[in-house]
């Protein structure tokens, strides 16, 4: 495997061995102008999640971040995170991981009762009130970790099948994602088909409170409907936790 992962990709790509994160990085060139760009990093030392939660992101890992400029509105954004899941749970599936999506942006993988999370994704962005000037989507993949480096709830594709390739996954990742990018339509279907989280009791936590209720369906661009008690409630972001059903 070359460590500069050597990729044919239809994104031009900046390697680095080690870099503080690839999310700022990639800011940084998104404020430059730049565009299909993808920062790939081996190692990050701050590496970010949501809501400036720290992000543990070893050696052996695939981190990334793309650079897009759309003509999307905001609101349209978190329909690359959902791209992001779609084309990551294929190429893992590819790899022969039985890896499904949890809403908003977590792809994991089901042992028994445990969910064990191999990929987050951080979408962030930056624009006008009808059109973004661009958009960075942040994925983190723990490919190529051994568990004594992964943190609780973890798991990577190295514990769940072995070693990969990691130009080949990279690669496998990126088409899947250009492939959605200009098939929008295609993003909320294939990802209904790849859900762990839908038919689930789930726990929300949102800006507004918690929802508790069970999934019962996404809408563009992100939007989960939950059955609750009181009816249907729609939340676009939050911390969701599956629940065991009664
Ligand atoms: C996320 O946030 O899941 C988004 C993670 C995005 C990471 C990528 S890597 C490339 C790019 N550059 C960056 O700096 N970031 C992006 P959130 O849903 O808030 O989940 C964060 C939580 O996941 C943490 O609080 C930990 O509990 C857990 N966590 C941290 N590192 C992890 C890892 N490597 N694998 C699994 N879980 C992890």
């Amino acid at each position: 495997e070359a460590v500069e992962f050597g990729l044919d990709a239809p994104f031009e790509v900046e390697y680095h061995d080690s870099i503080s994160s690839t999310n700022d990085r990639a800011r940084e060139l998104a404020a430059e102008g730049r565009e299909d760009v993808v920062v790939l990093a081996d190692e990050q030392t701050g590496g970010r999640g949501r809501l400036d939660r720290e992000w543990t992101a070893p050696s052996g890992g695939i981190w990334l971040s793309i650079i897009l400029r759309p003509t999307v509105p905001p609101a349209s954004a978190p329909a690359f995170t959902l791209a992001a899941a779609v084309a990551t749970t294929r190429a893992a599936r590819e790899a022969g991981v039985d890896a499904a999506i949890k809403w908003p942006n977590d792809v994991l993988v089901t042992h028994g009762d445990t969910d064990r999370k191999l990929t987050g994704i951080l979408t962030e962005m930056e624009g006008e009130a009808d059109r973004v000037s661009w958009v960075v989507v942040g994925i983190g993949i723990n490919a190529n970790v051994e568990a004594a480096d992964l943190v609780a709830g973890a798991t990577s594709l190295r514990e769940e099948t072995g070693d990969v390739n990691r130009r080949v996954f990279t690669q496998r990742v990126l088409e899947e994602f250009h492939e959605l990018r200009s098939d929008p339509d295609a993003v909320v279907p294939a990802w209904r088909e790849l859900a762990d989280t839908l038919g689930r009791r789930v726990r929300v936590d949102t800006s507004g409170g918690e929802v508790v209720g069970e999934a019962v369906d996404i809408e563009f661009p992100g939007t989960l409907v939950i059955e609750t008690d009181d009816g249907p409630v729609r939340v676009s972001a939050g911390d969701c936790e599956h629940l065991r059903p009664v």
